[in-house]
């Protein structure tokens, strides 16, 4: 079936429609056309292996990219020389990896035997060597950042993830996957890594060489084949165990993005945006929030001990035994003797399953509904400050608004404490931030940013309406306009767009797979995906006016307690020129800063 219509001509082929009725996502395959086209499999279920394999078909040498410099302002039509953040790129202080990047991360393990499913098994005690040929030296920069963030006044401890390619100063402030695991965080006894897509190889070499055979425990949601790779990539670490949580719910995907780090001073929780992949690492938007050191609590301390005013270490601990796993009740241990008391944030997660009653407030957006309603200071006239969602994907929302983004996401996202009934919720405006076209055709990756933008024309075409809600990705007081985003933020503004009420930073987007969607009139809701993300409340940071003040630039000295919102207030609305990102159809009309098209399967 061919069409004409908003987003040009493209035609849909049968196997594809039923692809992404409910997940965001869908079925994709993307590799450029120039080279070969591949087929993938049929099932219901994209997998990350897959998509993998897809970019890294994609990948000029990185070469190439040194030769071609990243001008990362200008399209390729109008390139002349490297700019400055290109050379920023080149001279990066921090990067300790100077081998290409093409020649990074690549490829898996090549063990043929299949490992044993650990989840519930008990944890191999071997310290097993690994074969690392990996060279890390540890760059003073890189530990003095490190030691900065993790001392300097960050009182929200949200961070970025480094960018390479734009200027230097826009990194200060700014954490890799390699500080995170750095000594300098801990003594690393254990850690659980908690995950969508996972290059086992590549996150080995992650961790310094002193914690490489620690033990490792990596959760993800893969099934069937990609399990089965996924195990052989785990195959040659002796330390690495898996553990495969349920999905039982079709369509249902594992999101989270969590680690758990267990070291001799205590314990560390991060939950972030990123995947387990060198590109999710490179030139991404990606959000991180640090926990504090937690440390451990005097043997014999009540059961109770440790708790935050936010409530964050029993409702850490319910997130984990939702996985129903003995592997993770290990974890759960860990954690009840650590004490989490200096947490300042909520968690807020997602779980698959269908939940009545009381149950129904523990996940998704009716739990944020719960959180907001017990803990939002009310703020004079906030009926009219708008919700803002930004995100990397977008699930089928149905025919209309009506469906479920104002009946549901936003019924929730605007709840306020229960002094304050909102009556007027008609007049509360949404904007949602989400890449156009030129966005990414103009990103320091190129169109192959689009590849962790999975919006597909299937269900992009059912839901026009929701377009006229869309705001551009610009993000220049975070220096990262040309990274594109892979976190997902949402907040409640002031009109005038300098103060926030609220902000979450999460790995859910914006579908019913990750918030949940009612079932029975309203009496269930029903969750596919398991998310994680943590939200600020002022209350929590000493602010009683009920809301942050918001940081104006990233470079200044403005008071701490500015909140560091990571992309431009206001939003900016999508002009008529523009049209969102959808990664199933060409883009050729002009090439992207590699000077290549976009024509994928
Ligand atoms: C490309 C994805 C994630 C996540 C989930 C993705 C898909 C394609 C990138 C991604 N799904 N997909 O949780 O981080 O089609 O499912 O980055």
């Amino acid at each position: 079936m061919s069409q004409e219509s908003e987003h040009g001509k493209w035609t849909v082929s049968s196997s594809d429609e039923s692809a992404d009725e409910q997940a965001e996502g869908g079925k994709p395959s993307t590799s450029l056309l120039q080279q070969t086209g591949r087929d993938k499999g049929s099932g219901p279920h994209y997998s990350c292996s897959e998509a993998r394999k897809a970019a890294y078909k994609r990948k000029p040498s990185s070469l190439k990219r040194n030769n071609e410099g990243l001008t990362c302002e200008m399209a390729p039509a109008q390139k002349q020389k490297p700019s400055q953040e290109g050379l920023g790129w080149c001279l990066s202080s921090s990067d300790d990896e100077a081998a290409p990047k093409a020649q990074r991360g690549k490829g898996g393990a090549t063990a043929s035997t299949r490992q044993e499913e650990g989840c519930g098994a008990k944890e191999p005690a071997s310290n097993h060597k690994l074969p690392l040929s990996h060279k890390s030296t540890e760059s003073s920069d890189r530990v003095q950042d490190a030691w900065d963030l993790l001392n300097g006044g960050n009182p929200f401890r949200f961070f970025l993830a480094k960018v390479k390619g734009i200027k230097s100063e826009y990194n200060s402030g700014a954490l890799h996957i390699k500080d995170i695991l750095s000594p300098l965080f801990g003594t690393l006894v254990s850690s659980a890594q908690f995950n969508y897509c996972i290059d086992v190889e590549w996150l080995v070499k992650q961790y310094p060489k002193e914690f490489r055979d620690k033990p490792l425990l990596i959760v993800h949601g893969e099934k069937r084949e990609s399990k089965a790779e996924l195990h052989e990539q785990a195959h040659p670490y002796k330390n690495v165990r898996l553990c495969q949580a349920k999905l039982d719910i079709a369509f249902g995907t594992h999101h989270t993005k969590m680690m758990l780090l267990y070291y001799e001073e205590g314990l560390r929780v991060v939950i972030h945006t990123s995947n387990l992949i060198d590109d999710d690492w490179y030139q991404k938007t990606q959000g991180i929030w640090l926990s504090p050191l937690y440390p451990k609590l005097p043997p014999g301390a009540a059961e109770s001990a440790g708790e935050s005013h936010t409530n964050f270490k029993s409702d850490l601990i319910s997130y984990l035994m939702s996985y129903n796993s003995p592997t993770l009740s290990e974890w759960v241990e860990i954690i009840k003797q650590h004490d989490l008391s200096e947490t300042r944030v909520y968690l807020l997660g997602s779980t698959p399953g269908r939940y009545q009653s009381s149950e129904k407030e523990k996940w998704g957006h009716l739990r944020l509904r719960k959180l907001l309603k017990e803990h939002a200071t009310q703020v004079p006239d906030q009926d009219s400050w708008p919700v803002i969602g930004q995100f990397s994907s977008i699930g089928s929302l149905g025919a209309d608004q009506s469906k479920w983004l104002f009946s549901e996401f936003r019924d929730s996202f605007i709840s306020l404490g229960n002094r304050a009934k909102t009556l007027t919720n008609h007049d509360v405006p949404i904007h949602l931030v989400y890449p156009t076209v030129d966005n990414v055709r103009q990103s320091l990756e190129g169109y192959p940013a689009g590849g962790s933008l999975p919006y597909s024309i299937q269900t992009a075409q059912k839901q026009l309406w929701l377009h006229s809600y869309f705001h551009k990705w610009s993000a220049e007081t975070s220096g990262r306009s040309h990274a594109m985003p892979h976190i997902k933020t949402y907040m409640r503004a002031s009109p005038d767009f300098q103060k926030i009420a609220w902000f979450l930073v999460t790995s859910a987007n914006l579908s019913k797979a990750a918030w949940g969607a009612f079932e029975k009139n309203g009496a269930q809701l029903m969750i596919r995906s398991y998310e994680l993300g943590v939200l600020f409340l002022p209350s929590e940071f000493g602010l009683d006016l009920g809301y942050f003040q918001v940081k104006e630039n990233m470079l200044s000295d403005e008071p701490v307690l500015s909140f560091p919102v990571p992309y431009d207030l206001p939003p900016e609305k999508y002009e008529s020129k523009d049209h969102p990102w959808i990664w199933n159809i060409p883009y050729t009309r002009a090439p992207d800063t590699h000077g290549n098209m976009w024509v994928p399967k």
